[in-house]
């Protein structure tokens, strides 16, 4: 088993300054748990912040802790209180918590603390970095570190890097609120591994790197220009063993008992962390409207609410703190009687064992968070109910319950509904409960969360990183000038075949914003004016638009794919008569999909036709091409032309007419002595790249699949090597 690095913003313990030095204990609970054994039996290490911040430590107390934690295989982050404040409690649990939970009311008006939280995550990759050994396996948690991979990936290219997310991943259009959008998902695309708990969170995010990025997500997978990001459902378990056995210890059956006041009560029992994504307030008032409904229920039922104290320095929490105070204080005011208290609300936390007494006692456990990435609750009582009996009142905005089915499902924002499903839930006969469990505890029991753990990592090893020789075979810019640089020294005839867009000058909204700037026609002419140096242009562009923009430069153009071609200043020349009957019918197809596309454009050519949809909204844009493309096929299936799916493109044009065409005649005394460069973004330029001999400079520019030998990450890529070129010493 390979050693895990396992980063988190906390590492599993507590520490407290003492006197001497300091008191490190370790935590339990569900991350801690189930990521103990991979971290055991790999030999790993645990890389996170201790809770304890820099001013609260001495220098002798902070030597004792980093010893204390290294004989646990922990590193220490060191954070200032400053940064807690800014990193923590302010961008993550202040911004980030409440989008991702869909409650943009909770966001701050002015969001200041971008800086900090990027600024602790670089520190993190430095650490991790110096700890890394090659063949690690790193994985990365949480929303504190959603930057992390990426800067991990540029210290650590050739690392195996995973990321979960242990809260829900918003809808794209909450996610794009986050002015540093792009640069989140991009710091996620470090990973070789992103997982979610749930399929629908996996939707968001390649939902948001579509329409954010503008990349294609394949269902689980997205293609970078120099490597793959697998997506991955997980969602997480529980050590259910562990609390299976808890619940059957002796002594715990005379608790429950008491708990239940001797069977005089039935329970309704809520467990959270006080935080408001939770859903407690609009529990409370169900359960008030529960006890208005049905009066006779008074005096025989108790909601004990638990509610561990949380975040306690964020303003927010503060205020909800009082409001759920007042709730349970108004709601026993007013139902309570002398003999009666109807919610027993505890602010603590409880152990594992008072845990489990509460879910043996529970009649109905009350899970009803307003947003939850998974909600572990749910499943512990689930594990702890040995007895076979309980039941669940689950909300249908828990990640856990598109696991659990069967239990009775909530809308929580539904106080009334909520307060039926209580009833509903108190009044279930016993079989229906005990139906109704077995296929939860089965679920439970066997995803559990060292299942988890094990799939995750497994999943992640089978990330395989390029081994250092193939990725020569596609490597990036450095290596296209130097085999340039090489080649030109033994063949100084230089032949260069460009594309135009999206090689030489960026995507545009529409296409005839893409004219060539002054740098690029300068850099053109530069290279053209190079000695035996000859340069093509070759775009699917018309031949007017390429006359106008490069018109005047002593180079050749072909316009549509290489029908047309212009051979430095001479005349345009067609490659014959194609046969144009299957235009109108393609056009008519073409006009009817752009009035329903918003944002679609027709490009007629002389022989092609195109049809755009950059702008269009990118999902709806992607599938109307399929269906353009679907449609277009069937009725052109008896003419002599091809369908091509270009870049937010689908062309139609005449067979036979491809960039290949337009490479020049190449007899061996030529190809001896000419150093040929090919590159290009578009699967139009696979031709090309088809066409040129085999130790042709091929150069891919952007992401996707090719047969290029080189692939460069966009214009300005392209546009240096070009600029290679131009300085380049020319032998004499
Ligand atoms: P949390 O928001 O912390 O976790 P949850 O999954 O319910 O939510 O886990 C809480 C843990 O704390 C449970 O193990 C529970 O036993 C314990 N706990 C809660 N209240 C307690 C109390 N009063 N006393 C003692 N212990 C208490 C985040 C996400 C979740 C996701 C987990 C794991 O918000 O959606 O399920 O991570 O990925």
């Amino acid at each position: 088993m390979p050693r895990v690095l396992i980063v988190a913003n906390r590492l599993p313990v507590t520490v407290t300054p003492t006197a001497t030095g300091v008191e490190v204990q370790k935590s339990s609970g569900g991350l801690a748990t189930g990521l103990l054994r991979p971290h055991e039996q790999s030999g790993g290490l645990w890389i996170g912040w201790s809770g304890a911040t820099e001013e609260e430590l001495s220098t002798e107390q902070r030597a004792a802790l980093t010893e204390q934690l290294a004989a646990m295989r922990l590193v220490s982050l060191p954070l200032t209180a400053g940064q807690v404040a800014r990193y923590y409690e302010g961008f993550s649990n202040g911004v980030l918590w409440p989008l991702f939970h869909y409650l943009l009311d909770q966001v701050p008006l002015h969001v200041r603390d971008w800086e900090p939280y990027a600024e602790v995550n670089e520190q993190f990759a430095e650490l991790v970095a110096r700890h890394y050994l090659p063949g690690d396996l790193v994985w990365v948690h949480d929303y504190q570190l959603l930057l992390l991979p990426e800067l991990l990936r540029r210290r650590l290219p050739d690392a195996r890097i995973g990321f979960f997310l242990h809260i829900p991943f918003p809808s794209e259009e909450l996610f794009r609120t986050l002015p540093e959008r792009d640069r989140l998902l991009r710091g996620l695309l470090g990973a070789d591994l992103v997982g979610f708990h749930t399929p629908a969170y996996l939707r968001h995010f390649a939902a948001s790197l579509t329409q954010i990025l503008g990349l294609t997500v394949e269902i689980d997978r997205v293609q970078l220009a120099d490597r793959e990001v697998r997506l991955g459902v997980f969602p997480m378990g529980i050590d259910a063993e562990s609390f299976g056995a808890m619940a059957e210890e002796p002594g715990l059956e005379a608790e429950v008992r008491s708990l239940k006041e001797d069977g005089r009560l039935r329970l309704l029992v809520g467990v959270d962390r006080l935080d408001y994504t939770k859903g407690i307030p609009r529990r409370l008032l169900a359960y008030e409207r529960l006890l208005e409904a049905h009066p006779e229920l008074r005096e025989r039922i108790r909601l004990v609410q638990i509610a561990v104290p949380s975040r306690t320095n964020v303003e927010a929490y503060q205020e909800f703190r009082s409001t759920v105070d007042q709730m349970v204080g108004r709601i026993n005011g007013v139902f309570g009687t002398p003999r009666w208290v109807p919610v027993h609300y505890i602010y603590r936390g409880l152990s594992e064992r008072e845990l489990v007494a509460l879910y043996r006692a529970a009649d109905v456990m009350v899970v009803t968070p307003l947003r939850d990435g998974m909600n572990l609750v749910a499943k512990e009582f689930v594990a702890s109910r040995t007895d076979g009996d309980g039941v669940l009142v689950l909300s249908e905005f828990a990640g856990a319950s598109w696991e659990l089915p069967e239990a009775i499902q909530v809308n929580p924002y539904d106080v009334e509904a909520t307060a039926e499903s209580y009833y509903r839930a108190l009044s279930m006969g016993e079989e229906e409960r005990r139906s109704r469990l077995a296929p939860l505890r089965a679920r439970v029991q066997t995803y559990d969360v060292h299942r988890w753990t094990a799939t995750f990592l497994e999943q992640l090893a089978t990330c395989t990183r390029r081994k250092p020789e193939s990725r020569q075979a596609l490597a990036g810019l450095e290596a296209a000038k130097e085999e340039l640089l090489i080649q030109l020294r033994d063949r100084e005839e230089l032949l260069a075949l460009l594309d135009y867009d999206g090689t030489l000058v960026p995507y545009t909204a529409t296409p005839e914003l893409a004219r060539p700037d002054p740098t690029l026609l300068e850099l053109l002419s530069a290279l053209a004016s190079r000695p035996r140096t000859e340069l093509h242009v070759v775009s699917g562009r018309a031949r007017e638009t390429l006359e106008q923009w490069l018109g005047s430069l002593p180079i050749a153009l072909h316009a549509e794919h290489g029908f047309w071609s212009r051979l430095n200043g001479s005349e345009w020349i067609s490659a014959g008569d194609t046969g144009a009957g299957w235009r109108e019918p393609a056009l008519t197809i073409l006009r009817d999909i752009t009035a329903r596309t918003p944002g679609s454009l027709i490009e007629v050519k002389s022989v092609a036709l195109a049809w755009h949809y950059r702008m269009a909204d990118r999902e709806v844009g992607a599938r109307r091409a399929n269906e353009l493309r679907l449609h277009l096929t069937q009725l052109l299936s008896n003419q002599p032309v091809e369908i091509l799916a270009g870049h937010k493109i689908v062309e139609i044009r005449p067979y036979g007419i491809n960039k290949g065409r337009i490479v020049p005649p190449l007899p061996p005394e030529r190809l001896a002595s000419t150093t040929l460069l090919a590159m290009g973004d578009d699967r139009t330029d696979e031709d090309l790249f088809a066409a040129v001999p085999p130790d042709a400079i091929t150069v891919k520019v952007g992401p996707g699949a090719t047969h290029a030998r080189f692939r460069i990450d966009g214009v300005p890529a392209a546009r240096s090597l070009l600029h290679s070129l131009v300085q380049a010493e020319v032998p004499r």
